[in-house]
């Protein structure tokens, strides 16, 4: 961007779970890390922040961490001098940034390249909306969409450049893996099961999937996180679901671990046969751990998820007859005519079965989705086209955002 090293601005909004905090902490990080990019975390809820990064400290205004500037974002308020403002301006999800730091976006010189990042969807229409821009109604600044996604008319997906070779390492270190499970309480037998990490909302049929796994014909070790789908874990254990609380019923056997740091969750997902994970970045994590996954789509209004998650089965084509009508049953999307929980065991034998076709085919993707480049090199690409035209970028279309 220039000779001086370029500042960035990523405010992020916790909505609700960790998702939000999930991809913006990981964004920021590589931005410093691997572009040497000044950041700035503004981040509303630090306790959500601090269970996936306990270097936190939840008390602090600002701080340091891992390279990035932390700031501890309070309200609205607050008036802002230009110079206070970064060359580049994220909002994560259209979280509404403070209109005085606004106001000083407008009154800085060069303006910043101001950008939304939104949600991933496999869905087509995101490719029309990518890189869009949207005029502000009073001042002269243009904010642009930047859409993540899975196809070269999108932004990608993030992942840092070291991961292929870290977690090859570790995949292919059984020492590194069993010293890791250990950790966790997870004994040697357990680890030598079809080892299946868990990450979902409560609403996923949970006891019929427990039961196919009891009654099912090879030995499974389901290790789940404290917090996640605590009520169902419970059921199972019979007692409530802190992390070390195992039991083992049929073929089954569940072991609540602790919630861990953002980076041992990827080593998790990597030590792991099967990954069910939710949402967005764990969704993205587990297409990077070259293991089968299966997806729990984070629940919208008139089950647009539904449509979100047909979509993604759609494009990611998978092998095998069970990854689709078994994503489906799990996500509460099958067809009305067959009852919810009919079939689980039959699906899951069909599954395992699927499993080593499944786990070529993950390998696969992952080469197919490298050939994207990653969301935050593509971001900076973008940044850098918009900051070349003045006039607000190369602009595909038009529109006015809301006052
Ligand atoms: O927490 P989520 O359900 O977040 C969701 C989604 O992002 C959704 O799209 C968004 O709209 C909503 O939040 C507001 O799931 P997600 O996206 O997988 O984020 C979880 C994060 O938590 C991810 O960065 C991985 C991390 N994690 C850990 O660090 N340790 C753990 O033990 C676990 C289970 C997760």
């Amino acid at each position: 961007m220039s000779d001086n090293t370029v500042s960035l601005a990523l405010f992020c909004k916790v909505v609700d779970n960790f998702g939000d905090i999930g991809i913006c902490w990981r964004l920021a990080r590589q931005l410093h890390a691997e572009h040497g990019i000044d950041v700035t975390l503004w981040v509303d809820d630090l306790l959500s922040f601090a269970r996936l990064c306990p270097d936190l400290d939840c008390g602090a205004a600002l701080q340091q961490v891992g390279g990035v500037t932390v700031r501890h974002w309070r309200g609205q308020g607050g008036a802002f001098a230009p110079a206070e403002v970064a060359d580049i301006v994220i909002e994560f999800f259209a979280c509404d940034i403070p209109p005085g730091y606004i106001e000083a976006m407008a009154a800085r010189t060069p303006r910043p390249v101001w950008l939304n990042l939104e949600g991933l969807s496999a869905e087509e229409w995101v490719e029309g909306c990518h890189g869009l821009p949207s005029m502000h109604p009073r001042l002269p600044l243009t904010k642009h969409f930047f859409f993540p996604g899975f196809t070269t008319k999108t932004g990608g997906l993030l992942r840092e450049s070291t991961l292929d070779q870290q977690r090859a390492q570790f995949q292919a270190d059984p020492a590194a893996m069993a010293a890791f499970l250990a950790q966790y309480g997870v004994s040697a037998t357990e680890a030598a099961a079809t080892r299946v990490s868990l990450f979902c909302y409560p609403h996923a049929p949970l006891s019929a999937l427990f039961e196919a796994w009891e009654q099912g014909g090879a030995a499974t070790t389901c290790l789940v996180p404290h917090g996640v789908a605590a009520d169902a874990a419970g059921a199972f254990l019979g007692a409530p679901a802190l992390a070390g609380a195992v039991r083992t019923r049929g073929m089954l056997t569940l072991r609540v671990i602790p919630f861990v740091a953002q980076p041992d969750y990827d080593r998790l997902l990597w030590a792991c046969d099967l990954n069910l994970v939710r949402g967005e970045d764990s969704f993205v994590r587990a297409q990077w751990a070259g293991r089968p996954f299966i997806w729990h789509i984070y629940p919208q209004d008139e089950n647009l998820h539904h449509k979100k998650l047909r979509a993604f089965l759609q494009r990611y084509a998978a092998p095998g007859a069970s990854l689709a009508p078994l994503s489906l049953r799990w996500n509460g999307a099958a067809d009305h005519a067959a009852p919810e929980l009919a079939g689980w065991p039959a699906l899951w034998r069909q599954f395992q079965a699927d499993m080593p076709d499944l786990a070529r085919h993950a390998a696969a993707w992952e080469q197919q989705m490298l050939a994207l480049g990653d969301l935050a090199g593509n971001l900076l690409k973008f940044a850098e086209l918009l900051r070349q035209h003045k006039d607000g970028g190369p602009e595909k279309n038009s529109g006015i955002m809301p006052g």
